[in-house]
């Protein structure tokens, strides 16, 4: 077979991840970089997500780069939560700015990568059938980049459009006028369903599980804001990197088991009318708590009866199958009243399963409603769809998805074993999900770009963690969350919503600080845990202590 061409790493996905790792090892290392993209552009979540009312819930201040600080000076971001087309803008006129495009190949799919011992090489193959081989292989996939559409029974047969929210098309959909269905209830479900409220003649949204959403209470940001932040950027910056989420939030105001109530209800009160995710957080004990966290619940349930005019609605949209916090809290924008619309019908699929898709609707429990339109909010594969999507095959013919198949395994959530010079951003493992993901895709694009000169610096051709570093960080993930209420629910990041998948709990609850420091801990020992050509390092009973 012909020999593949040669770069020094091998990058995919070109989202904030992707493209951070070109500055980084492009332009800082000088190393010969080839970021191969499935889109059309660069962007990721926000290229792919393009469904009205698409908006991030961690507000812009903190959902961009910090890593330069005349760009973060630059940019104005005129709302406190950025919508979808503001960020696809900004992350574009970073590709611009830093001339990151000329290293992308875009619409090609990394389809293998296989590591070759001996000339210690990963070789990814597209589906182009094209083939590049490097000595380092980094995933950029990104951890909610594969959407999910379940296998509804006559789904093909249906006569309208049916669109994917996570996969929207780039010039747009019009439903105004029309008939439109909504499948799914998370956060993107809950974005999707005011704005496509005010669009449709009618709209009928069919809900499984009801959710715990609370108001973002979005505006637009002052001059006053603007400056205010930037005269402090930088300070601001390093604040969050060793804050719990990577962003700087209201903290718990103590225990919900020690706490006067009647000031907790005020407090609650505040931050609802103040809008953003920290309602759950006014306690330090709700995802370790019931008690608590029934006190938490029972506030957004009663909000949820208090805006929802006809009492049957407010009872079907009044969450009871989960803890609040355990999964990911949504914010919205005037979702609950939008139930008081008349043009719109909440059809509850919890007892009376969606049967079938008809050429002209959908079906529940006998009943067809009749529709033009469907939306799939269904979610994604998450933190190892993308990965496992690819044959990565690594020392000794091991397949990734195959060392996977009972649930991931990482050391650091950032390398797995029996994958040489293979890193994972933001892989599962790490805190990732679980915060300000810009925060988290900085820490790791970084510690991996500083490794990666340390390796070649030092002359090490190979590293990858210890079977045992590995075991004991699984086991250190798995600690942490099994002293939360976290595993109980039925979510996506225990994987719990793809059928077959190993129900695990995948991100790391520790904190985005104490994270950060046992990385740079790592680091500092000359990469304990880690094997450099065959040499172990390890020291990690000392790591696992101090976390
Ligand atoms: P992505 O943005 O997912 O980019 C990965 C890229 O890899 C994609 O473009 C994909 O096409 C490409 N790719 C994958 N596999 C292959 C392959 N085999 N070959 C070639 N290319 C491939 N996080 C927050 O912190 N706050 C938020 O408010 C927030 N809102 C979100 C809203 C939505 C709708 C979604 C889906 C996610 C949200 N997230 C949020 C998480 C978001 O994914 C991250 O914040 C961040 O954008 C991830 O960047 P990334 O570059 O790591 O991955
Ligand atoms: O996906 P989800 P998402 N029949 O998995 C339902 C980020 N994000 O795209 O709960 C009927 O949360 C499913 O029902 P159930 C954020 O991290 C952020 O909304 O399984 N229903 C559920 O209601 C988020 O957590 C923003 O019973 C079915 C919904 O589909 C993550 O992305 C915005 C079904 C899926 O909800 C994923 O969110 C958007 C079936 N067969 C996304 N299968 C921000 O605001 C699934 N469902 C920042």
């Amino acid at each position: 077979m012909k020999q593949a061409p040669q770069v020094d790493a091998i990058v995919i996905g070109a989202g904030f991840s992707g493209l951070y790792l070109i500055r980084k090892l492009r332009d800082e290392l000088g190393l010969n970089v080839k970021v191969f993209e499935r889109g059309t552009g660069v962007g990721g979540t926000w290229f792919w997500n393009r469904y009205p009312g698409a908006r991030c819930d961690v507000e812009s201040v903190f959902y961009s780069y910090s890593f330069d600080e005349q760009l973060q000076q630059d940019w104005v971001w005129t709302e406190r939560y950025p919508a979808q087309e503001e960020i696809l803008r900004y992350i574009n006129h970073v590709a611009d700015r830093f001339d990151l495009r000329r290293s992308i190949e875009f619409e090609t799919t990394v389809v293998s990568c296989e590591y070759d011992e001996d000339k210690n090489l990963w070789t990814a193959e597209t589906d182009t059938g094209d083939r590049t081989s490097a000595p380092y292989l980094i995933s950029a996939v990104g951890c909610l980049s594969v959407p999910l559409t379940p296998e509804f029974p006559g789904l093909e047969s249906f006569g309208g459009h049916v669109y994917h929210t996570g996969a929207w098309p780039t010039e747009g959909a019009d439903v105004t006028g029309l008939r439109v269905g909504v499948i799914g209830t998370g956060s993107s479900g809950i974005q999707v369903i005011p704005e496509l409220a005010r669009q449709a003649a009618e709209l009928t949204v069919f809900q499984r599980t009801a959710t715990f959403t609370v108001p973002a209470r979005n505006r637009p940001l002052t001059d006053d804001e603007r400056t205010q932040t930037k005269s402090i950027y930088a300070d601001i910056r390093e604040a969050a990197r060793y804050s719990g989420t990577g962003h700087l939030l209201d903290q718990p105001i103590g225990s919900g088991q020690e706490v006067d109530r009647t000031m907790a209800k005020i407090e609650l009160e505040r931050r609802w009318w103040r809008g953003g995710i920290t309602v759950p957080a006014t306690f330090n004990d709700t995802t370790v708590n019931l008690d608590s966290n029934e006190f938490i619940s029972e506030f957004v349930r009663e909000k949820i009866r208090s805006i929802v005019t006809d009492p049957e609605v407010a009872r079907l949209l009044e969450p009871h199958d989960y803890a609040i916090g355990t999964k990911r809290i949504v914010l919205d924008a005037g979702y609950y009243d939008t139930y008081n619309r008349e043009n719109v019908t909440l059809v509850s699929t919890r007892a009376n399963p969606i049967e079938h898709f008809t050429p002209t609707g959908i079906v529940v429990g006998g009943v067809e409603h009749p529709l033009d339109v469907i939306v799939l909010a269904t979610g994604y594969d998450a933190m190892t769809g993308a990965l496992n999507r690819i044959r990565i095959q690594g020392r000794d013919g091991v397949l990734l998805r195959e060392k996977w198949a009972a649930g991931p395994t990482t050391y650091l959530g950032v390398a797995t074993h029996s994958f040489p010079n293979f890193f994972t951003v933001t892989g599962p493992g790490s805190p990732s999900v679980l915060s300000n993901m810009i925060a988290s895709i900085e820490q790791h694009v970084e510690w991996i770009a500083a490794y990666v000169d340390h390796l070649r610096s030092n002359g090490i051709r190979c590293t990858e963690p210890s079977a045992n570093a590995e075991q004991n960080w699984v086991e250190h993930v798995n600690t942490l969350a099994n002293a939360t209420l976290l595993p109980k629910a039925a979510s996506w990041y225990m994987g719990a919503n793809v059928p077959g998948k190993p129900r695990v709990f995948m991100p790391y609850l520790g904190g985005v600080g104490t994270y950060r420091r046992i990385c740079d801990e790592v680091a500092a020992n000359n990469y304990m845990g880690f094997v450099h050509d065959s040499a172990e390092t390890t020291v990690l009973p000392a790591l696992i202590r101090t976390t």
